[in-house]
């Protein structure tokens, strides 16, 4: 009957008002620090390395024993995120290969069981978040290479020496099982951020949400919140929202963007939005990949972010020892610097008034308006009109006054100087 079909369960999500709470801080946080951790990162060769080689799955279980991550000291990642001003980590709890990166009583499958280390990493950084004050939420793949009951296999194909068949029931209950385990046994959990659901989209232009198999998303997100209602669920499906998500990922893209080139991407919904970037090209750790971005790109893409009214998940890929690359840390230190002067004009903002255009974007909080200018060529700057009068206006680093001229038709903000040829950012504050 109509009252029994999943359309309806799924349309029957009202967020508590914890979850609503958490939205907002969510929102004020602004940046966070992504994770890529796992087996995988002994090879050096990013997260989907099972994938790319065709390892089988008795080959790739050899990794684990391997892994010995001696010099992983959880104070010091959550010191490092909070210097470079972030609010909170995203780690990877299991990437698509399978690997639990913590105490799964499920599967042996896991860091506990399976490596020399024997030591649940995600308790012990669960635990120094809490201590720190950041928040934490774990990445988790729905898509799984490592599951026999992962069956049929997805869009990634391949079998990876596992058998023609397998219950996918099972596979779910276990999925869910394993999420029980994260939101009863790390304290309160930021959020989930799903990805791999992708691997069983049917491929229908016409309806992109359409999945070969039933991932039961409303069973998977109802348990989730009913163990936690402040947890926000995220999905790195690339399509539009589905009911009991609680905010929007958009992956390597600005929202509305789609440089990344999916199938389709969704249309920016109302839900907190979030975008995520790698410091060099890589998820997982990649010692070959030296193209790292410089400090002055990605404190302008953290802002592009804010002015599109999205969150910055930064990521970063730990070497197998559990140190993260000396490059990163360096980076990450000077976005925080940057922060610490700069920071009141992002943390709590949202996007807008003033549309992003070549120039910059602008972001707002309380009476304020911020003008990011992160590429000019003189010290001259029109916008657009905004809906209330601006009562003044000056350069955010050290107060000089800035000229407004202002009529119908727009704004021309004449600055003191023009821009240093480093220039970063230049904000101008305006009192509305
Ligand atoms: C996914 C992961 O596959 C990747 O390893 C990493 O974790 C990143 C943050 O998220 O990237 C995707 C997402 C979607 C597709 C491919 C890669 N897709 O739709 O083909």
């Amino acid at each position: 009957s109509l009252f029994l079909s999943s359309a309806w369960a799924q349309t029957g999500y009202q967020p508590t008002a914890e979850n609503l709470t958490a939205r907002k801080t969510f929102q004020d946080d602004k940046f966070g620090l992504f994770i890529h951790w796992g087996v995988y990162s002994l090879l050096s060769s990013g997260e989907w390395v099972m994938n790319d080689r065709q390892i089988p799955v008795h080959d790739y279980e050899k990794l684990p024993a391997f892994f010995n991550p001696t010099a992983f000291d959880a104070k010091a990642w959550v010191s490092m995120a909070k210097n470079a001003g972030m609010k909170y980590i995203t780690i990877t709890s299991k990437h698509h290969d399978g690997f639990a990166m913590y105490d799964s009583k499920v599967s042996d499958y896991d860091i506990v069981d399976r490596t020399p280390y024997k030591k649940d990493v995600l308790k012990a950084l669960a635990d120094e978040c809490r201590a720190q004050g950041i928040k934490l939420f774990f990445y988790h793949s729905h898509l799984d290479w490592h599951s026999p009951d992962y069956y049929p296999r997805g869009r990634t194909g391949q079998n990876l020496g596992r058998p023609d068949s397998g219950d996918f029931n099972k596979y779910l209950t276990y999925m869910d099982t394993q999420l029980t385990e994260l939101l009863t046994n790390y304290g309160p959990i930021g959020g989930i951020w799903f990805d791999g659901w992708w691997d069983q989209q049917a491929g229908d232009k016409a309806d992109p949400r359409k999945t070969k198999l039933d991932w039961h998303l409303d069973r998977t997100y109802s348990l989730i919140h009913k163990l936690q209602p402040a947890t926000l669920i995220g999905n790195n499906h690339h399509v539009a929202p589905f009911p009991g998500e609680d905010f929007q990922m958009f992956e390597k893209d600005l929202p509305g963007q789609n440089k990344t080139g999916f199938s389709a991407e969704s249309e920016v919904s109302q839900l907190p939005l979030e975008t995520c970037e790698t410091m060099n090209g890589a998820w997982g750790f990649n010692i070959n990949d030296r193209k790292y971005k410089s400090t002055k790109d990605l404190i302008q893409y953290l802002v592009k972010a804010a002015g599109h009214n999205a969150n910055f998940l930064l990521n970063v890929g730990p070497m197998p020892d559990g140190r993260i690359q000396p490059e990163f840390v360096k980076t990450l230190g000077e976005m925080g610097q940057w922060m610490q002067q700069n920071g009141e004009t992002i943390y709590g903002t949202r996007g807008g008034p003033v549309a992003a255009h070549d120039w910059g974007v602008s972001t707002a909080k309380g009476n304020k308006v911020y003008v990011h200018i992160l590429n000019w060529p003189d010290k001259q700057l029109s916008i657009p009109a905004l809906s209330g009068k601006i009562k003044s206006a000056r350069l955010f680093a050290d107060k000089r006054p800035v000229k407004i001229s202002q009529s119908a038709e727009g704004i021309v903000l004449t600055m003191p100087a023009a821009p240093a040829d480093d220039a970063i950012d230049t904000i101008v504050e305006l009192d509305m």
